[in-house]
């Protein structure tokens, strides 16, 4: 390829990038689309070649400087010093003329923008999203969701709701699940959570909401909890919030790892078919690896010990090659069964429960790629419901309708004006072709004279109607006097609430319990906490004497659970997938003089299974084994935890069995493993340090122990399980 050529390349990613020109672009699409696989550039890389092509284009004209190795200013001037600002004499004051120091100190003053104002502690990565096969075609016209040959890129971006930006990830919270598809007919963003109801029914309430569950406005305490008042007297108050109230109390929301939980749309959507035959749906994401959760003694400690706990559990994985995948699953509901339901599809506070409507996956989703820059990509990404393409349309769910009209309104707000859709990580991956101009920090106005339409004095951009792959509104019928008002049929708070309690296994219901323990018992006022024991006494009779005794209060005559709910599938975490190890981290707890055979044989056994595990020890480097060999140490007491593993095994070896029966901090290590429901494994001497620290709970579920052989399979059988919940004697072991 000669130089000119390689410029013209250059170039031409250049326009990529920046979407420069808006209608001058012309993109080649079927060639674009064999290019999205894993392989492509990211926004990022597109823009850094787009800059450095710029930089190859300047070169020719203007000679320059900027040799790529030198520092400089953001106007490409040489810096000779960037040590020492400029001072009248050594030990004088810093001039005001001293352009670089200001310039460099005056960008990162400005270097933050406002945070989310919820979600906004956040991961992302890059991704592809196909289809299994065509069958949605009778329902739906986009072709991202109809054509198995289209391998659509995605930028997915996880979030708890509450914290601020610095806050932990393991915090109890929903999370967010944002999924930004760059499909051939525009960009389709579905904001979803991992939680498939939401606490309001009416967008108009979601201030409220939120300011009742962020830290309380005097003192600004507590972060990234809902454990105080204010959220629970707002709560007391909105009894349609009960049915997300169980679900926020139970284990799905402290999961295990963001690769671990599932993600909803929450609203009922329409899917709109080539006759414009519109069928309702909910979207769902079905992790393949199942749904798991942490214990919440460990999501405490995780807050601590590694407030990152999410955020490096999903960059480790994928650049491990263990790519996170889901499932796109789609519960369809036709247009004239939509009153046929005991609830209203409308109202975002009830699920479809399976039972009635089965999930149909249609398609996978795999995270295969890291972002590149934090900043550019993962906080950049702008989400906003009304990012919708052909094929797919809205409900008229009031809480859809009010979240129409905010994303937009916020991102205007947190990137200073309403350019963000040319930041690279936001940009379509089809041409724009509008007469948009102008604003904070637009960089592509279209050149020429025209910026209007219609015109006919240069290359008029035509109106698309359906045929021509124009986006029409589905033509919903729409009637009725305008009122403030909510319909009766939004009028049950609580039959799905005790569905979700119901459907519960005994642990899970013990979670729950314990769990609106600790959040109303952080609770200050009295008349607080007895409003909640009054609610919850319309979810179920056992909860709410569990949590009313608990809290020295009785529940009123007047709150009674329906009877007549039964249990619904899907909502237990016990019936999720548990046939693998794939990605589980295992600690291997040894130090000087442990057996190093059975260490090397459980290591290859562990990553046969496609797990991973670390050696702990009392002290970093080498261990010295029982056959004499150095064997690297990962991580020490001190540096680690057991919360950060999910699963533990202790090699034989007298001399480092002895050693770590004497250590304080290893015997937490296995008493706290024990606690949190997690696998235990020891071959040889190792079981006794499991008998020092656990007595007779070794004969409980889980806790494996015998040559390494047979150990090591029955241990990995039991890592598939994840954790052992009816263990009897986890309340007795200290925390
Ligand atoms: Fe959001 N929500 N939301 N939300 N939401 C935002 O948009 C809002 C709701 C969700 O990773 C904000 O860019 C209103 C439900 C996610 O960037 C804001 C209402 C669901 C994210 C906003 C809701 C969500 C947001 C804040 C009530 C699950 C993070 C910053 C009607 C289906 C997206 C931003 C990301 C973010 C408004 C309720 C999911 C202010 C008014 C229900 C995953 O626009």
């Amino acid at each position: 390829m000669s130089n000119s050529d390689s410029k013209k390349l250059n170039r031409r990613d250049m326009m990529k990038a920046v979407g420069a020109t808006a209608g001058a672009v012309s993109l080649d699409l079927s060639s674009q689309q064999k290019s999205q696989g894993k392989t492509e550039k990211t926004p990022v890389a597109a823009a850094a070649a787009a800059i450095s092509a710029q930089g190859t284009d300047q070169t020719a004209q203007v000679p320059s400087v900027a040799d790529g190795e030198h520092l400089t200013t953001n106007q490409g001037l040489r810096v000779s010093d960037d040590q020492n600002s400029l001072r009248a004499g050594s030990r004088g004051p810093t001039l005001i003329e001293d352009f670089h120091f200001r310039e460099k100190i005056t960008h990162f003053d400005h270097e933050r923008i406002p945070e989310r104002v919820v979600h906004a502690r956040g991961s992302g990565a890059h991704g592809v999203f196909q289809v299994y096969d065509d069958s949605m075609a009778q329902y739906t016209k986009a072709s991202f969701l109809r054509d198995p040959s289209i391998q659509t890129p995605v930028f997915v971006r996880f979030s708890t709701v509450n914290g601020s930006r610095g806050s932990a990830d393991t915090v109890r919270d929903a999370r967010g699940f944002a999924t930004k598809f760059y499909t051939n007919e525009g960009v389709f963003d579905l904001v979803g959570n991992n939680i498939p109801v939401f606490f309001i029914q009416d967008a108009i309430k979601f201030p409220d909401l939120v300011h009742a569950f962020k830290p309380e406005p005097d003192n600004e305490i507590p972060q990234a909890s809902t454990a105080h008042d204010t959220f629970w007297d707002f709560i007391g108050l909105t009894p349609e919030s009960m049915h997300m109230i169980m679900w926020v109390m139970s284990d799905r929301a402290i999961p295990r790892s963001y690769r671990m939980m599932e993600g909803f749309g929450v609203h009922t959507f329409r899917l709109v078919n080539d006759e414009g035959v519109s069928t309702f749906v909910k979207f769902h994401w079905k992790p393949l690896l199942g749904v798991h959760s942490l214990a919440w003694d460990e999501a405490q400690k995780l807050a601590g010990k590694d407030p990152d706990y999410h955020r490096r559990d999903l960059w480790d994985a994928i650049a491990a090659g263990a790519y996170p995948e889901y499932e796109l699953g789609v519960q369809l509901v036709a247009e004239e069964d939509e009153l046929s339901f005991d609830f209203d599809l409308l109202d975002a506070t009830k699920i479809i429960p399976e039972d009635l409507v089965p999930v149909q996956r249609i398609g996978k989703l795999t995270l295969n790629q890291n972002p590149e820059n934090f900043f550019a990509e993962t906080e950049q990404v702008a989400f906003h419901l009304g990012h919708i393409v052909p094929g797919i349309d809205f409900s008229n769910d009031p809480l859809l309708q009010g979240r129409l009209f905010s994303y937009l309104d916020t991102q205007i707000n947190r990137f200073g004006g309403p350019n963000f859709h040319q930041l690279p990580i936001n940009q379509p991956r089809v041409a724009v072709n509008n007469y948009q101009q102008d604003s904070f920090m637009r960089y592509n106005n279209r050149p020429g004279k025209v910026n209007y339409e219609p015109n006919s004095l240069g290359g008029n951009a035509k109106q698309a109607p359906a045929a021509e792959g124009g986006y029409v509104s589905y033509p919903a019928p729409v009637e009725g006097l305008k009122v403030r008002e909510r319909s009766e049929t939004f009028g049950d708070h609580f039959s799905q609430a005790t569905l979700f309690y119901n459907s519960m296994s005994d642990p899970e219901k013990e979670h729950i319990i314990q769990a609106l323990q600790f959040e109303l018992g952080k609770v200050t006022v009295k008349a607080v906490q007895q409003r909640m024991v009054d609610l919850l006494g319309n979810v179920d009779t056992d909860l709410t004497s569990a949590v009313g005794n608990y809290l020295g209060l009785t529940v009123s005559a007047d709150s009674q659970p329906s009877t007549d709910v039964g249990t619904a599938t899907g909502l237990s975490q016990e019936e999720t997938v548990k046939d693998s190890v794939v990605s589980r981290k295992i600690a291997i707890l040894a130090t000087d003089g442990a057996t190093g055979a059975e260490i090397t044989q459980m290591q290859t056994a562990l990553t046969d299974a496609g797990a991973s595990s670390e050696i702990v020890a009392t002290h970093l480097g080498a261990i010295q084994s029982a056959e004499g060999e150095a064997v690297p140490v990962t991580k020490s007491l001190l540096t680690t935890a057991s919360v950060m593993y999910d699963a533990v095994y202790v090699p034989g070896g007298a001399e480092s069995v002895n050693a770590l029966k004497a250590n304080g901090d290893a015997l937490h290590f296995v008493q706290e493993a024990y606690k949190h429901a997690k696998p235990l494994a020891a071959t040889a001497e190792g079981a006794e340090l499991l008998t020092t620290a656990l007595g007779e709970a070794t004969a409980e579920p889980g806790i494996v122990s015998g040559e390494i052989g047979a150990t090591s399979q029955s241990f990995i059988d039991a890592i598939a399980q994840h954790r052992f919940w009816t263990r009897q004697k986890a309340a007795q072991v200290p925390a």
